[in-house]
């Protein structure tokens, strides 16, 4: 334990203050490829974690419900370009949650392409909040709230693979279009806007949901973590020496 003052700031980069761990969730990113494991992965942390206050935003409930005219034209539609998000709306609610407050995420319907207009999901104040979507990586503003960035990393043919099986079981779609959608928009814009975004991942896992090892090492780092943030609750007056942590 130091004390030395620490600075006040969503701590980038992995590292926390003091400051931040007193007042502030620990922040974590989950980007990768689609159907990569993601929310496997998600799902296994907080499984982990079952002991501590854990909460789960997706970047799919911030997609922008489709106009009349556009839902005409759905196979032109490009889901997988940056702007089909609200980045303005999922900035504020991540803003919203860090700050201690509770927030209302919207429900999207993938088989409608349409936001339920009447109902939300309610999610409150946590200790951790994880951010999980294909763009996650994408906005600097995102990026810059998050203390954990991990990308999962999966081979394309077993993401393709995944991603038939679920569009044909979970979302009504044939599988001509799902392999039309895939080469037309859901390929070029993991090139384009995906993978050039893994540059700022603290941590990769490979394939993903399988790969129990990583799985447990991140949890063990953020057990260290919320523990320190269990001693800044007791002892605020106390600094916590900065640490770095590498796969
Ligand atoms: P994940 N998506 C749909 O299929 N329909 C929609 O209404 C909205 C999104 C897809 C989107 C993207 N692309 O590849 C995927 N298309 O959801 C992201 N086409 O979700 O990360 O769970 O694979
Ligand atoms: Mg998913």
């Amino acid at each position: 334990l130091s004390s030395s003052s620490p600075t006040s700031s969503l701590a980038p980069n992995s590292t926390l203050t003091a400051d931040s761990l007193l007042n502030q969730p620990f922040v974590i990113g989950v980007s990768g490829g689609t159907a990569s494991g993601k929310t496997t992965v998600c799902d296994m942390i907080i499984q982990q974690l079952h002991d501590h206050r854990v909460v789960l935003v997706n970047q799919d409930s911030f997609y922008r419900g489709l106009k009349p005219d556009e839902l005409e034209r759905v196979h032109e539609y490009n889901f997988d370009h940056p702007d089909a998000f609200d980045t303005e709306q999922l900035l504020e609610c991540m803003k919203q949650l860090i700050s201690g407050q509770r927030v209302k995420i919207p429900i999207y319907d993938f088989k409608k392409h349409q936001r339920s207009s009447d109902s939300f999901r309610q999610v409150n104040a946590s200790d951790v909040i994880i951010l999980e979507g294909i763009l996650v990586f994408h906005d600097q503003g995102v990026r810059d709230l998050m203390n954990m960035k991990i990308f999962v990393d999966t081979d394309a043919d077993v993401r393709l693979a995944r991603r038939i099986r679920r569009d044909t079981v979970e979302r009504g779609r044939d599988i001509n279009s799902v392999l039309e959608m895939y080469a037309k928009f859901v390929k070029p814009a993991f090139d384009d806007f995906v993978l050039p975004s893994k540059k700022y991942a603290d941590v990769i896992i490979p394939r993903g949901g399988d790969n129990h090892v990583a799985i447990d090492l991140i949890v063990q780092h953020l057990r260290t973590k919320l523990g320190q943030h269990d001693l800044c609750k007791i002892y605020p007056n106390v600094y916590v020496i900065q640490s770095t942590f590498q796969i």
